[in-house]
């Protein structure tokens, strides 16, 4: 892309804006990347480029945000995850459509080259073949998590034919990273094992130790949506979004992995509301269409995720007191 884009991310302090941010920074200059979140940022973080508090329901600040910086790039990230929308249905719903239509209608307003909107597995549901799920196939997802990534995806197509917004999509399985924790998700006890592995050396998962689920390294995830976003347009030829897999574990394979890199980790079980979500979700993901289309590929499999897991989260130092 040109060096000249303007960067607009909007959920920047999230669990995949927080990477998503400073590798944007690291290749066009922070100055060129705009970050924005509904809180105010990090203390830390504050030198690191321009930052905007914007609430993406809110249309004035949206539009004010979108005239002063006059974004070629957007990333709007800003959601609510299965396990929070879930507890908070309605606005959950209100959050992820609404923000969804103010920020691809400002896209389309102020002429936005590019715009990435993130799906997930949670569009699939328990009619949908769970191992190596397809790109196309039954899809009835029973959280309204799920059911807003499956509206959403209906309008990145529809946007992107009826009034060519060029929006691209994938379809995030868990995604595990140490600059930030997830909020709110099914998959989340995928980070919180590492923080405990390093504090305590146990963990108490509240998934069943044998619910197999698609989850992703950071930097692979962080890889896969910019390179999309960049692609050239007649690459993307699937306009809801991509289907995508980095590696999928259950808990006890992950807990074994762990145990043999950091000896004496052990795992028990408290399981809650959330394996009912989980096991509505593929086990594995086939990720054909984005490796023929866009040249999709991961690099990280559990064993090095494990390992830069354990080692950057103590390099941070965790678990050091
Ligand atoms: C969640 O668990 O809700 C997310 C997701 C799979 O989209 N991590």
């Amino acid at each position: 892309m040109a060096e000249t884009e303007t960067i607009l991310i909007l959920g920047s302090e999230g669990q995949v804006g927080t990477d998503l941010a400073a590798r944007l920074r690291s290749v066009y200059g922070k100055n060129n990347v705009v970050c924005s979140d509904i809180k105010p940022s990090d203390e830390a973080k504050q030198d690191l480029g321009p930052y905007e508090v914007l609430n993406v329901l809110d249309k004035e600040s949206i539009k004010a945000v979108f005239s002063k910086y006059k974004p070629t790039m957007v990333y709007h990230l800003a959601a609510m995850l299965s396990a929070t929308a879930e507890k908070y249905p309605r606005k959950g719903w209100d959050l992820n459509m609404e923000g969804m239509f103010a920020i691809f209608d400002a896209c389309l307003e102020h002429k936005v080259k590019r715009t990435f909107w993130p799906s997930s597995i949670a569009v699939f549901g328990p009619s949908t073949p769970r191992i190596h799920t397809p790109q196309h196939c039954v899809m009835d997802p029973n959280t309204i998590y799920g059911i807003s990534k499956l509206a959403g995806e209906r309008f990145c197509e529809y946007y992107h034919e009826k009034y060519g917004l060029d929006v691209r999509s994938i379809r995030y399985p868990g995604l595990i990273g140490w600059k930030a924790l997830p909020g709110g998700g099914t998959t989340d006890y995928a980070v919180d094992i590492f923080h405990q592995a390093l504090i305590s050396n146990r963990y108490t998962c509240f998934l069943k130790e044998d619910t197999a689920l698609p989850m992703m390294y950071m930097d692979d995830a962080i890889k896969a949506t910019i390179d999309i976003t960049e692609a050239a347009p007649e690459l993307v030829k699937i306009r809801s979004s991509y289907n995508l897999s980095g590696m999928s574990f259950d808990p006890k394979g992950l807990a074994t992995e762990i145990a043999r890199q950091q000896s004496g980790f052990t795992i028990d079980y408290d399981i809650d509301a959330r394996q009912k979500i989980a096991e509505s979700w593929p086990q594995s993901i086939d990720d054909s269409a984005a490796r023929e289309d866009w040249g999709w590929k991961p690099d990280f499999n559990m064993e090095a995720m494990v390992r830069e897991m354990l080692t950057q989260l103590r390099n941070m130092g965790v678990g050091a007191n």
